[in-house]
């Protein structure tokens, strides 16, 4: 399996971030795409290939162009206001707020921000488009393999990740949504059903909202019961798509502690419906927080479950892009997304 990399994401690096009432070391940083890109050479997963470069055009074909321009000018603007530490939100329009877009960066922080989470920094926007130009590298080449009518997999290893990212929101660690990404760009080459399957233990919210009307984007996230669990208020199950998207969205939620026999019956459950949908492509958001070992999750996945979970999404038997979401205990990071991959590979 090819693996499309590039070194853009440690322009990324935020320094701190609040978690439990305390400034801690960012748990999304650049260790996280070294340990993954260590495991695929250590395994030799397959070649390493730089990703094509396709520009802005997919990009709003996704996202708010207003949002697209927030985030290319928000370093600038904080330096200006005579700022030097990373971007963190603190305001937001809670409650009966007006829909004004303030002029201080502040205040537009809070605007396109779902929380204190996701630091922007100098780096953010070159970062995050080069992981979007990563996901839409993936998407061209299962297109392609779709046209052709062959099997095959392949690895969008990219940081910062994107799930979280909605239309004009970033936060969870996500800037721009680069599974939607790769799935729109499916869409605009003729492929008619394109299926979104989100592993993660965190509610894909953003790839939720992005599609929620649609009949062409079917989507599945098995997560975390957000009772419990970031994002909190999305991935209920009551979620299940509006108008001619009703019926083409299933969040599948678990409680806290789950292990892999329970996790993989939700798994076989997600499969059978984008099976019935008909999806001619697949998109994996591939987050592997479900490991025991992370430390910000709640389920209980070991590290041989990744090599059963990519089996078993092989058999589905359509080209299928793996693009990298969560997984924050980073020595076990890449052996543990690396697992899937092997798995796949040995089950196509
Ligand atoms: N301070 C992804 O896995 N909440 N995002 C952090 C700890 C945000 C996770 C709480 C978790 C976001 C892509
Ligand atoms: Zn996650």
């Amino acid at each position: 399996m090819k693996t499309i990399y590039s070194d853009q994401h440690f322009q990324q690096s935020p320094k701190l971030e609040l978690a439990g009432g305390e400034l801690v070391p960012s748990f999304e940083n650049p260790s996280r795409a070294e340990h993954v890109l260590a495991r695929v050479k250590a395994v030799g997963l397959g070649e390493i290939i730089a990703p094509q470069e396709f520009g802005i055009r997919p990009i709003l074909a996704v996202h708010d162009a207003n949002y697209i321009s927030f985030l290319q000018l928000a370093w600038q603007e904080w330096k200006a206001a005579g700022y030097e530490g990373d971007i963190i939100p603190i305001c937001w329009p809670a409650g009966q707020a007006s829909d004004i877009v303030p002029r201080h960066i502040k205040g537009k922080v809070g605007r396109y921000a779902l929380g204190t989470d996701t630091n922007i920094t100098a780096g953010t926007w070159t970062a995050a488009l080069g992981a979007a130009q990563t996901a839409l590298t993936g998407a061209a080449m299962i297109s392609e393999a779709f046209h052709a009518s062959e099997k095959m997999g392949a690895f969008a290893l990219g940081r910062p990740p994107g799930h979280h990212a909605a239309k004009a929101l970033y936060g969870g660690y996500c800037f721009l949504n680069n599974a939607a990404l790769a799935a729109q760009y499916c869409r605009d080459q003729g492929i008619e059903k394109v299926a979104v399957l989100d592993v993660d233990f965190h509610h894909g919210n953003g790839t939720q909202e992005i599609f929620y009307d649609r009949d062409d984007v079917f989507f599945a996230s098995i997560h975390g019961d957000p009772m419990d669990s970031f994002p909190y208020y999305w991935g209920h199950a009551d979620e299940c798509g509006a108008g001619l998207g009703e019926g083409f969205n299933i969040n599948i939620l678990l409680p806290s502690g789950t292990g892999f026999a329970v996790w993989r019956e939700a798994l076989k459950k997600s499969l059978a419906a984008i099976d019935f949908f008909g999806a001619e492509v697949l998109i994996v958001s591939l987050g592997v927080d479900t490991f025991e070992g992370d430390p910000i999750s709640a389920f209980k996945l070991t590290t041989p479950d990744y090599l059963v979970m990519g089996a078993d999404i092989a058999s589905l038997g359509i080209p299928t892009l793996f693009v990298m979401e969560g997984g924050y205990n980073v020595e076990e990071l890449g052996v543990n997304m690396v697992n899937v991959l092997q798995g796949f590979e040995g089950a196509i």
